[in-house]
């Protein structure tokens, strides 16, 4: 009889952990998600998922539980014994992390240090494997040192974020080097998609689209707009971190899409995606700045290319467009390009498609 694969993840309820949490139901996995208590819901990127755990074909379970709590993960591990880990939680906001460094590096640098000790205890006593991915990014490389960034560019982090992202990057590196686990780094660029969190630049702007047409918003307020990304499709980078954990060796990869544009050239192309031009209706506010800021990011993903058959699937402007659709969508809205077909494009079940009016 085949074991059933278990993951637990935490950040489940994020942009990164529904997506995840998607792929791994679909392969036949157990899935498992730590949450935090709130006093609103916040689980509204996976209750599509969800099913009572009272049924018998229920495939995914949440637990109570935060990274700052270290006793909570050692018990949250001892009755869920996952055989793959996925750490995703995070203060993920780059910004929010000037204003809340102690909690930033709490949640993202120690956090991910007791999840490590959790599975070095649990691995050592069980003899059990766990294999464990750890969410690093490519703000770690923050002043560019090389063009295109690459698993050997040397980090240069210039926020609270950054700094306790490159903390968890040495740590997970260093528990597989003393302890043997099977622990791998991903440094993925930014990846976006329609279940961005709001505040994001991408998904910041293509919200206010969809409410400039609907004519509920006037004015979009930003920050720097000379900054240049690679921006890829999340759904593409989540593939990627289940791929670094069906490996032989346990490894670090460099995961984006090659291309780096501003966020000026955001703006343009999702304006004009509903006719309108950016300049007439962006402007600029200096609370949106950064004490420091990592001028550009392009990265180098042929390492993840090569070793795991990754590619992205998703065009920047593929992913524009797509994210201002969805905000469309939401808002009961449909595009003017579409409607001059009499098309409309829809977010169903996870992809796009076209349908008459
Ligand atoms: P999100 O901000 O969308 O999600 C973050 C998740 O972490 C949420 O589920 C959040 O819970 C949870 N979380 C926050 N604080 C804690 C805590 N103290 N304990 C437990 N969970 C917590 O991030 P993404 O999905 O975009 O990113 C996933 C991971 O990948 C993050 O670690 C991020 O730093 C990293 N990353 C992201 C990139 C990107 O472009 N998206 C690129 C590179 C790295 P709640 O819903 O309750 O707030
Ligand atoms: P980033 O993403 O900092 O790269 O971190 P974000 O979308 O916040 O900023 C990208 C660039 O846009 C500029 N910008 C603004 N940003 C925000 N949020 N709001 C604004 O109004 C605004 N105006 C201009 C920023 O200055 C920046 O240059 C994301 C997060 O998901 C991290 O968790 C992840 O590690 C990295 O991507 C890779």
């Amino acid at each position: 009889m085949t074991q059933t694969k278990r993951a637990l993840i935490t950040g489940i309820t994020g942009q990164d952990g529904s997506y995840l949490s998607e792929l791994l139901l679909e392969k036949g996995y157990e899935v498992h998600g730590i949450i935090r208590r709130t006093s609103t819901f916040n689980t509204d990127r996976i209750d599509h998922m969800y099913v009572d755990p009272h049924q018998t074909d229920a495939k995914l379970f949440l637990h109570y539980g935060d990274l700052t709590d270290g006793t909570t993960l050692r018990r949250i591990l001892e009755e869920v014994q996952p055989f793959e880990i996925y750490n995703l939680g995070a203060q993920s906001h780059v910004r929010v992390s000037f204003d809340s460094p102690e909690y930033t590096v709490d949640s993202v640098g120690m956090g991910t240090l007791r999840l490590l000790e959790a599975i070095r205890d649990y691995q050592q006593r069980t003899g059990i494997e766990v294999r464990f991915y750890q969410a690093g990014s490519s703000e770690m490389f923050g002043k560019v040192q090389d063009i295109p960034q690459k698993e050997t560019t040397p980090f240069y982090p210039r926020s609270p974020y950054a700094c306790a992202k490159v903390y968890a990057h040495w740590q997970t590196l260093n528990y597989r080097e003393s302890y043997n686990l099977f622990a791998c780094n991903g440094i993925l660029f930014n990846h976006e998609s329609p279940r961005r969190g709001e505040t994001f630049v991408t998904r910041k702007i293509t919200r206010a689209i969809a409410r400039i047409v609907a004519g509920t918003q006037k004015k979009l307020y930003l920050g720097n707009l000379d900054s240049k990304r690679d921006w890829g499709y999340a759904k593409d980078y989540v593939r990627a971190m289940w791929l670094m954990l069906q490996q032989e060796q346990a490894d670090d990869y460099v995961v984006a899409t090659g291309e780096t544009h501003s966020v000026k050239e955001f703006l343009k192309i999702a304006f004009k995606y509903v006719n309108l031009n950016w300049e007439d209706y962006v402007d600029f506010d200096k609370r949106y700045l950064r004490p420091a800021e990592v001028d550009l990011l392009i990265g180098d993903p042929s390492k993840a290319k090569t070793k795991l058959g990754w590619e992205p699937s998703v065009t920047f402007e593929q992913l524009v467009h797509l994210m201002v659709e969805a905000d469309l969508v939401a808002l009961g809205l449909s595009s003017p390009n579409e409607t001059s077909n009499d098309k409309v494009l829809l977010f169903k079940d996870n992809a796009y498609v076209r349908q008459p009016m």
